[in-house]
């Protein structure tokens, strides 16, 4: 008797405690309130539009004229529309690149807007941008590359000064910023106000970067500091738009001293992707990527566009794993968005509009294994479906692995599973499984290793149940999640694959099947007019080839783009050093094999160095390709080249010369067209300078004679 009014007392105690149990303590380093504003910014473009539009350059070298500036057409309003019809909330305009080309008309240098054509020099296009973004509701940010090869003063201290005088006029004037993004390119060879020399500074001394700061905090407190380690954003490592499967928003860099890189530069990949578990601070990755492949907008990569599904699919490894998307946009020789960007990017937002519509998991029944201290009114599985990212279901204290059936009363069909936690109270999950009911019986269908302010996973097949488990596997603390979803992506079309094999034959393919497959080698969006394909075709001098596949005339997908230079066979490599990896790796069609000339094994390991090849026959070029090495390392990636041709592999003439731009953080094949077509059995790639190390790299070289 007396035992049982104890227990009863105590249940009493407990329950009392319970409902007055008070929110989970937060775990590890928590989100600013600036950040918690970025997170739920999510996506986000960034634009790329000056001088270098003009001179197709990716990085202007400082003497541009700023006459080159006179758009017909620049609007600043159809280029923020155009990120808006995508769903981003917000852009980061490049106010200033590397080429020191100010589009606003500062008072810091005379190289700026005011000396351009543009309105007859009284123009300041970053006032347009702000009116823009204020009328359409999208958030600006502002990028001030701290690099700048035009101005005398770079690498001295007064250029400091300069810099940051800058910065204030951008915070003054332009209404409020939610980023100040700052980039990480540093130092290299430039005009420097007519010096044309390299300057190298010490990044982790130079900038004075806490100063600098300080002042973005004072006149934009709002604003997000974006920089290669943060303090607030940090860069995820690459510029494909990836984050890691495992996101940590936290983040301890390995060299908190204002990024320092390691020599290969590539350290940060790891680091940036994945972040740190219980890191010292909150740093979340932005993921970057050009929607085209160079920031800046260049004619020749017209039609290489990626496409809606593809940046779909980019959206999941960014979005999707709890960091923003950051997307590269850049205005054409007009000043507007070219239309067929313009309508991929709608596309995309449609695409994704469709998929995120309902959630399916409306009207289910959720049973949670524990609510914390009973308390459903506060904690309960009904905070998972409000659409509110704040408001959660959570456990009691020592309850770290629970787990939630889900009953959704039909069968439902969905791809995508979507999951959120609270991250007011840190980052806490580390592993969940999704289980579904087949036949009475639980089979796991999907898994995550962290969650944070967003976690999509897609997975690779439709499925169908009626009932699903989620299980949270690990832990430190009890769980905050505040959102769960099951959405279905709209059906579509199996996109064409296109390759082709050593000797010349093109396969187009599709992983599901198609009615039809119909292709183009003329540059032109295929229809169902175009030529069908039902065998592999000859394109042995190589050229662009589109493909889609088609249902009906009115059902198709989107269009599969690839360009081909001339085939390889009977090419010989004739270089004369004794690098890593034979040197026909150079030319073997295969982008992950690599021909070197550095490490130990190299009898060559100063440069310039050459690599040589005899095409057997003579050709008219018309453009080289050089595909730097895919291995995510920097080692021989060559930066600045000179690129010669032959007939008789005796006498040379020198065909092109220049730098690969942004190679290092942007490693894709880089096509050179030569000034003029020219007639040659043999040509010369030499490496002048190369990212680091002290030898050459090349994946692939090749030339393009269409
Ligand atoms: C890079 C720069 O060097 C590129 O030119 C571009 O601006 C990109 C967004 O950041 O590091
Ligand atoms: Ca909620």
């Amino acid at each position: 008797m007396i035992r049982k009014s104890i227990i009863t007392v105590l249940l009493l105690v407990t329950h009392v405690l319970a409902f007055g149990q008070a929110a989970p303590k937060p775990y590890g380093v928590l989100p600013s309130a600036r950040q918690i504003g970025w997170h739920e910014t999510e996506m986000y473009c960034i634009i790329h539009y000056g001088l270098d539009t003009y001179t197709d350059k990716e990085w202007g070298y400082g003497n541009e004229s700023p006459e080159l500036l006179n758009p017909s057409k620049f609007s600043a309003l159809q280029i923020v529309n155009a990120a808006k019809k995508g769903g981003f909330k917000g852009v980061v305009v490049v106010a200033k690149h590397h080429d020191g080309f100010c589009l606003w008309p500062t008072k810091t240098t005379s190289h700026n807007i005011s000396k351009s054509p543009y309105r007859k020099g009284k123009g300041d296009m970053i006032k347009e941008y702000e009116l823009a973004c204020k009328k359409l509701g999208m958030k600006l940010g502002l990028y001030c590359s701290p690099w700048d090869r035009n101005n005398a003063t770079y690498g001295k201290p007064a250029y400091v000064d300069i810099y940051r005088q800058q910065l204030k006029e951008l915070y003054a004037n332009y209404g409020q910023l939610f980023m100040s993004w700052h980039d990480g390119a540093n130092g290299g060879d430039g005009y420097y106000g007519g010096a044309n020399e390299t300057r190298k500074i010490d990044r982790t001394t130079y900038y004075g970067w806490d100063s600098t700061w300080a002042i973005t905090r004072k006149m934009q407190p709002l604003a997000n500091i974006f920089g290669d380690v943060g303090p607030d954003v940090r860069w995820v490592g690459n510029e494909e738009g990836r984050a890691g499967t495992t996101h940590w928003a936290t983040y301890t860099p390995q060299a908190p001293d204002e990024g320092k890189l390691p020599a290969n530069g590539y350290v940060k990949y790891w680091e940036g992707v994945e972040g740190t578990r219980n890191g010292k601070y909150w740093i979340p990755a932005e993921c970057d990527v050009p929607l085209r492949p160079g920031w800046f907008y260049h004619k020749a990569q017209d039609g290489q566009t990626k496409s809606p599904y593809y940046l779909l699919n980019l959206y999941y490894e960014s979005v999707g794993r709890g960091a923003n998307l950051d997307l590269g946009i850049s205005p054409n020789h007009d000043g507007v968005i070219s239309s067929e960007d313009e309508q991929i990017l709608e596309e995309f937002g449609k695409l994704l509009k469709q998929t995120f519509a309902i959630n399916l998991l409306k009207g289910a029944k959720l049973t949670a294994s524990n609510v914390r201290g009973g308390n459903t009114a506060k904690y309960g599985t009904q905070n998972l479906l409000d659409g509110n990212r704040y408001t959660y279901w959570a456990t009691n204290d020592n309850v770290t692995k629970p787990t939630l059936e889900i009953d959704l009363q039909t069968a439902k069909t969905f791809n995508v599973i979507q999951l959120r936690e609270n991250i007011k109270l840190g980052q806490r999950i580390e592993k969940v499984a999704l289980d579904m009911d087949v036949n009475g019986e639980w089979k796991e269908i999907a898994g995550a290793t962290s969650i944070g302010a967003n976690r999509l996973i897609r997975l690779s097949k439709n499925v169908t149940a009626r009932k699903l488990r989620l299980r949270i596997l690990q832990s430190p603390v009890c769980i905050a999640i505040s959102e769960l979803g099951i959405y279905k992506e709209p059906v579509h079309l199996s996109v064409p694959m296109i390759t082709r094999s050593g000797k010349g034959l093109v396969t187009l393919s599709t992983e599901a099947p198609v009615s039809s497959i119909h292709y183009t080698v003329d540059g032109t969006a295929p229809t169902p007019q175009s030529p069908v394909y039902d065998e592999p075709f000859a394109l042995p001098d190589g050229g662009v080839i589109k493909a889609r596949s088609f249902e009906t005339k009115q059902q198709y997908s989107e269009i599969a783009t690839r360009q081909f230079g001339l085939i390889k066979t009977g090419w010989k490599a004739l270089t004369s050093s004794t690098g890593t990896g034979t040197s026909q790796k150079a030319i073997d069609d295969h982008e992950d094999t690599f021909w070197s000339s550095t490490g130990p094994a190299s009898a060559v390991t100063n440069l310039p160095q050459d690599f040589v090849v005899d095409m057997g026959t003579s050709q008219l070029i018309k453009a080289f390709t050089y595909l730097p090495r895919q291995d995510k390392k920097a080692d021989g990636i060559i930066d600045n080249y000179s690129y010669a041709v032959s007939t008789d592999g005796v006498n040379w003439k020198v065909a092109a010369e220049g730098e690969f731009a942004n190679i290092k953080s942007n490693p894709i094949e880089q096509t050179v067209q030569l000034s003029a077509p020219v007639s040659a059995r043999y040509f010369k790639l030499t490496g002048k300078h190369v990212v680091s190390g002290s030898g050459i790299t090349i994946a692939e070289i090749g030339v393009n004679i269409k």
